[in-house]
């Protein structure tokens, strides 16, 4: 069913876990800022400690080995590699990253490496307006080239950007995420930078360092839209959703540019890509890399809907697309409130398959939080094994149609800092104790021990 190499792993991000903001030369992020502003974060949570992975990360490297990880997917956190995000390399930063790498190799676990996943350096956003000015094409290509000097020799999986989506959306859209703004005009123009600054990354990566023979893609977020009813007005709902969620990001990096109905309900808010431009975007990802956590029933909004969507004040990124979202009653939610639907996984692959033609696919995210309000419930996560089994099941059975699925990572390897919720959701298969930093592997973990010991094999949901 998997095949033999299939790639079996879990996901982390810089901000999330490491903790030590202040230490050896890291300058601030855009994540510092939102959590030191009173009312943002859960309970005014930050990531100053997080699970504190700076100091601790040898010890987490055997924890992963013990589950029998064959890979680990972590961010770099460029304000540790140019602490103002533009000048000098800082040599600490970079020792940091090297020690990790050299760890998990020696320990067989392969690194697939995130330059971006959200911890933007402060000084780009206050001097330069961060996303939304074109000059920060040219420092993550400057910061990009740094990595791929220093890590490149030993990391062959690269990862430019985490979910474009929420960084335009939450945070420049809805105002969840850092830097925290609130536009209906902002996230497009923070979205067509993040992809220039992609395809200029891998760009460099493709013209110096191509002797170092690893592969690059982007990792785009994406929950499934089933349409309500079989009319045809929901089935071109659903599809407008998928395309103002998913293609937004996905067209132009495999077909050059942006998809029409965008272009037709958005007019000049959504700005235009140059011929250079498309050509640099066109075939920028040697996979397609997939976070995927939910699905949502989709339909043609009626009239007091759409008075709704008009009047929520969720910065025009949803009644844009002119969609009405609702939720199958019988679905089961995690704690986040996300419906769990193993099927929406299967569609999505094959959504995928079609319109990009048969692409290679990852699945670098998927998870879940469970309601763990003290250690001993957590240890027994059968919600979270049940999620992972029937996942799983789900993107074998789409392997078996012909989808041409190579690996999948676990959100996430041990609790950690869940942004705008802080601490309180709890996404990880190894449970945090933030008193004494102890990792204790829940259930989920040792199902999904088994699972990668069988490659793949779920032994019942
Ligand atoms: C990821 O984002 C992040 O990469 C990661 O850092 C984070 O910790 C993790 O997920 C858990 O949150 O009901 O169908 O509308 C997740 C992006 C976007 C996924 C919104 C769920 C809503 C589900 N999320 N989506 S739906």
């Amino acid at each position: 069913m998997f095949p033999k190499d299939f790639v079996w792993g879990s996901a982390t991000a810089s901000y999330q876990i490491e903790g030590a903001v202040k230490e050896a030369g890291r300058g601030m992020s855009i994540w510092d800022m939102m959590c030191y502003t009173p009312g943002k974060i859960a309970n005014n949570e930050t990531g100053d400690v997080a699970c504190d992975h700076y100091h601790r990360f040898e010890a987490d490297v055997k924890l992963m080995k013990s589950l029998g990880l064959k890979a680990y997917r972590f961010s770099i956190a460029w304000p540790r590699i140019q602490a103002d995000g533009k000048g000098e390399v800082n040599p600490r930063g970079i020792a940091f990253y090297n020690k990790l790498i050299d760890c998990l190799l020696e320990h067989d676990i392969e690194p697939w490496v995130t330059l971006y996943h959200w911890d933007l350096p402060l000084a780009l956003q206050v001097e330069h307006d961060g996303w939304l000015n074109k000059d920060i094409v040219s420092y993550f290509e400057k910061y990009a080239r740094i990595c791929f000097e220093n890590f490149g020799d030993r990391v062959k999986h690269w990862i430019t950007l985490n979910e474009p989506w929420c960084s335009a959306v939450l945070g420049y859209g809805l105002g969840e995420h850092a830097p925290g703004r609130v536009s209906k005009v902002e996230p497009y123009l923070a979205a067509h930078n993040l992809l220039l600054s992609h395809a200029r990354a891998v760009k460099v990566y493709k013209t110096e360092f191509q002797d170092q023979g690893g592969v690059i893609g982007i990792t785009n977020n994406c929950d499934y839209r089933y349409p309500l009813t079989d009319s045809a007005q929901d089935r071109e709902a659903a599809q407008r959703s998928l395309e103002f969620f998913l293609a937004w990001f996905a067209d132009p990096v495999w077909k050059g540019d942006y998809p029409q109905v965008m272009r037709e309900v958005l007019g000049d808010r959504l700005p235009n890509f140059t011929e250079d431009e498309k050509k640099e975007l066109v075939g920028s990802s040697d996979f397609f890399g997939l976070n995927h956590y939910s699905s949502m029933l989709a339909s043609e909004p009626n009239a007091s809907q759409l008075e709704e969507l008009n009047l929520a004040g969720n910065g025009g990124m949803i009644d844009d697309q002119n969609v009405h979202l609702s939720v199958d009653p019988s679905w089961q939610q995690t704690h986040m409130g996300w419906n769990i639907v193993p099927d929406g996984c299967r569609r999505l692959l094959h959504w995928i398959k079609e319109r990009y033609g048969n692409p290679i696919i990852y699945i670098t995210e998927n998870g879940c939080a469970c309601d763990e309000p003290n250690k001993e419930i957590a240890l027994n996560d059968t919600m979270r094994a049940d999620f992972y089994k029937s996942y799983i099941k789900a993107s074998g059975q789409a392997i078996e149609e012909g989808v041409d699925l190579r690996g999948y990572f676990a959100w996430s390897l041990m609790d950690n800092f869940e942004w705008a919720h802080g601490y309180g959701q709890r996404f990880g298969m190894c449970h945090v104790d933030y008193e004494t930093q102890e990792r204790t592997p829940k259930l989920s973990a040792n199902v999904y021990s088994d699972i990668i010991a069988q490659n793949g094999v779920v032994e019942k949901v």
